[in-house]
């Protein structure tokens, strides 16, 4: 299987919650190497462009809202079939229909505060990680 990297947020409603280490430490469970790692408090701007996809949604400026009400850290994980396997263990998009174990079932509320973000395919691992790390921030781990 091949080594792959993906662009992880754990939200503002996680990091309230004081469990990124939980958090992390299901990262590091599932085989999943942390290559680049930051906490910041998005801004506008940062978080529109993020989510620049869902733009025309209903839901888009409370995503944006929430997503500069506090600080979110941002992590590349990488590992084999990291993408899918990062989703996994994310569970459903929304946490009532996400599977039991998973960081979603565990530490989310609700659709609109769901803890953790995920890339989703390659292409959007590879946007997404450009969004906001460079080249260079990235330390490769699996050799
Ligand atoms: P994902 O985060 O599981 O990949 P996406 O469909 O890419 O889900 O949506 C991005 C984020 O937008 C979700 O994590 C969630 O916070 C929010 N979102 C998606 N659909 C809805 C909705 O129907 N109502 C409210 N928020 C939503």
């Amino acid at each position: 299987m091949a080594v792959e990297r993906t662009l992880s947020i754990i939200k503002p409603d996680a990091v309230a919650k004081n469990v990124i280490g939980q958090i992390y430490s299901r990262f590091e469970q599932a085989g999943l190497k942390i290559v680049a790692s930051r906490m910041t408090h998005l801004t506008e701007k940062e978080a529109g462009g993020f989510y620049a996809v869902h733009s025309a949604r209903p839901f888009f400026k409370d995503l944006v809202s929430f997503m500069t009400s506090g600080p979110v850290v941002i992590q590349v994980l990488e590992g084999e079939d990291a993408i899918a396997k990062h989703r996994d263990i994310m569970g459903a998009t929304n946490p009532k229909n996400a599977a039991p174990g998973t960081i979603r079932a565990d530490f989310a509320d609700s659709i609109d505060e769901n803890a953790v973000h995920g890339s989703d395919s390659a292409e959007n691992a590879a946007v997404e990680i450009a969004y906001f790390f460079r080249t260079i921030e990235l330390a490769p781990r699996t050799r």
